[in-house]
């Protein structure tokens, strides 16, 4: 189903929400959003072929409809590994689930409506954190990452995806211009631009690269590599 939440006036344009409204139009709304979420997804896949371990759990923090669920389900090549996924949105959980009982993988995965704030982590080879982090208080997000860190096995792998800002203004202008047009190519109009950026702004705080680079490094992540960025959307993976 198309997204056209924003397409007509709006006055006054409330706060963002993950409704059913929103969860209803979800898919179409991140791909025309989100420059390169194809990929990111499809890369889930190769680092849970690649970094999963046998007897371990892979979280999905943030899982919406589960397409990361998905792609680390059909990556998972080890014995006694299965799937974690989270969501604090109902609509959202309620349709993941029927995505995921149309899918063949026997991997399995246990579905949670709740906050990534508020569940504990363990035994954790992977975890993905795919454009879920920049939904979190700022103030908040080192505790968050402290505790994925003492969840995760060694070895484990932080799949971290996420909306940045630039420090450089010029750069700031560049690329959310560049977003701006690939949402115009992508069919969203002017109103529905300016008014779902409204929406977004108390909800999704963006920070730069490296103040998510510094904060990964003291919680305790050994690295913090940029694998994949796109105007302003990076991924970044953090090795414990
Ligand atoms: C994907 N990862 O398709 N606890 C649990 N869930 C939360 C919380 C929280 N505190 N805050 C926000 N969410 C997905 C896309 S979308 C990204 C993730 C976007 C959930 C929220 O309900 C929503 O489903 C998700 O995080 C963010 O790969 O819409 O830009």
């Amino acid at each position: 189903m198309q997204d056209k939440i924003y397409s007509l006036p709006q006055n006054p344009v409330s706060n963002f929400q993950f409704d059913e409204k929103v969860a209803a139009v979800f898919p179409d709304m991140i791909k025309r959003s989100v420059p390169g979420y194809a990929t990111v997804i499809s890369m889930i896949s190769v680092f849970a072929r690649e970094f999963s371990q046998k007897e371990s759990l892979c979280y999905d923090l943030g899982c919406s409809l589960g397409a990361a669920t998905l792609a680390l389900r059909h990556g998972i090549h080890q014995p006694e590994c299965s799937i974690v996924a989270i969501d604090n949105s109902a609509a959202m959980i309620q349709r993941c689930k029927q995505h995921l009982d149309f899918d063949s993988s026997n991997v399995a995965v246990k579905l949670i409506c709740g906050d990534i704030e508020n569940i504990s982590i363990k035994n954790a080879s992977i975890v993905v954190l795919n454009f879920t982090l920049q939904f979190i208080r700022p103030a908040q997000r080192l505790a968050l990452l402290e505790k994925i860190y003492r969840g995760m096995l060694p070895g484990g792998v932080l799949i971290l995806s996420e909306k940045i800002a630039f420090s450089n203004q010029s750069r700031q202008t560049l690329q959310t211009e560049l977003h701006h047009s690939f949402k115009r190519a992508n069919g969203y109009s002017d109103l529905e631009i300016s008014q779902k950026r409204t929406a977004l702004e108390k909800i999704l705080i963006p920070e730069t690269i490296s103040a998510h680079q510094e904060r990964l490094l003291t919680a305790g992540f050994l690295t913090a590599e940029t694998w994949f960025q796109c105007f302003n959307f990076v991924s970044l993976l953090a090795f414990k």
